[in-house]
């Protein structure tokens, strides 16, 4: 086995699904925070294509997706050498899993489920049992590999601490499985909320461009989506900023792109006019995007090199994705599989 296998680091994972476009929230609520950890952890980060089919998908979009999405992890920074980058569905043991889970889950508790709320809203001629049961297939991937900790954004919490509880009901119902991931929800930046719709958080697939910052957005676009973020009528920045729907936003953008607290960006822009800080904001994000989308394009240049990560990546997950698949299968009763 590789050498990342036996050195016996804690375990973080964690999915983004290739629908949309990658999103700046995407970035600072999860992205950016893997990148940040994973010289502490093995990492194991998917692109969740099965959880992406529970909406309509064009085909060939979704296939150009799946490299693209890979490629912004790797361009944002994950190391392939040290963590393993994987498509969800190169890993048949992720859909056996969560068929499992799905009867150690109980409707009542998927009911509850905002993002299924809200997701059936946005999608009425289409609510099908995938995007009900979605769940259970995250709690598989999360539980496949023994999981310590799943950096997520603020949305997530809640699916993660079903995932504890189904884990735990397995557990007691047979014996000790399944470890209990913890979530790590960062501080600053857990909900970055949409540019034009202020109360709603910042979403890949919205249907107005507008609402999101794409981290492929040329800066002629980022400019443009800055300076028409929707803020107030005040107007000038004062210490209430922060907690104002729009402007608080930027601001609190602004902040994880310097590395500095929210209050410390407060200050540094008290008395000044909106305009000139969006300004400022602007130059920030084109300064971070730019090498990144130049490390992206060079990715991208060479499917080769890509492929050979995610087709190692797969092999990788498949092997410890099995051994908890067949421990789980032990459990039940089922019985062994011939091997011939
Ligand atoms: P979609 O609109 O396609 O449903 P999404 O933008 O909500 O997607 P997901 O694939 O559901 O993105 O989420 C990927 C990761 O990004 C998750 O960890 C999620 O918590 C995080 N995330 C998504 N949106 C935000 C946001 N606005 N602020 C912070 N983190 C976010
Ligand atoms: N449900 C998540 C994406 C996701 C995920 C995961 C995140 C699927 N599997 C495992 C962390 C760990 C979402 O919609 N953002």
């Amino acid at each position: 086995m590789s050498d990342i296998q036996k050195d016996k680091k804690p375990i973080l994972l964690s999915g983004i699904q290739p629908s949309g476009h990658l999103a700046l929230g995407n970035y600072v609520g999860a992205m950016r925070n893997w990148v940040q950890m994973q010289q502490d952890y093995l990492g194991i980060f998917m692109v969740v294509d099965m959880h992406a089919i529970t909406v309509r998908q064009k085909p060939a979009d979704l296939r150009n997706r799946c490299l693209s999405f890979a490629a912004q992890y790797l361009a944002a920074g994950i190391k392939p050498e040290e963590n393993v980058i994987f498509i969800q569905s190169h890993v048949p043991q992720h859909a056996e899993l969560a068929w499992v889970l799905n009867c150690y889950t109980y409707m009542g508790e998927l009911n509850r489920m905002t993002q299924f709320k809200d997701k059936s809203k946005r999608h009425e001629d289409n609510i099908n049992a995938g995007l009900y049961a979605y769940p259970a297939l995250m709690a598989a991937d999360i539980l496949l590999y023994q999981t310590d900790l799943v950096p997520v954004g603020a949305d997530q919490k809640q699916h993660l601490e079903l995932t504890r509880d189904i884990a735990n009901r397995f557990n007691n119902t047979y014996s000790p499985t399944f470890k209990l991931p913890e979530p790590f929800i960062p501080k600053a930046g857990a909900r970055i909320m949409s540019l034009q719709d202020v109360d709603k958080k910042m979403s890949k697939s919205d249907s107005n461009e507008n609402n999101y910052i794409s981290l492929l957005d040329p800066p002629d676009v980022l400019r443009r989506k800055i300076k028409r973020a929707v803020t107030d009528s005040a107007r000038e920045i004062t210490s209430e900023s922060l907690n104002r729907p729009g402007i608080g936003n930027l601001l609190s953008i602004y902040s994880v792109l310097n590395d500095m607290q929210p209050t410390e960006v407060v200050n540094r822009f008290e008395g000044q006019q909106y305009s000139g800080f969006k300004g400022e904001l602007a130059d920030s994000l084109v300064a971070f995007l730019e090498p990144f989308q130049q490390r992206y394009d060079k990715i991208m240049g060479d499917k080769g090199y890509l492929t050979g990560i995610l087709d190692e990546g797969s092999m990788r997950a498949r092997h410890m994705a099995s051994k908890t698949i067949s421990k789980v299968y032990r459990k039940l009763g089922f019985v062994p599989a011939g091997r011939s």
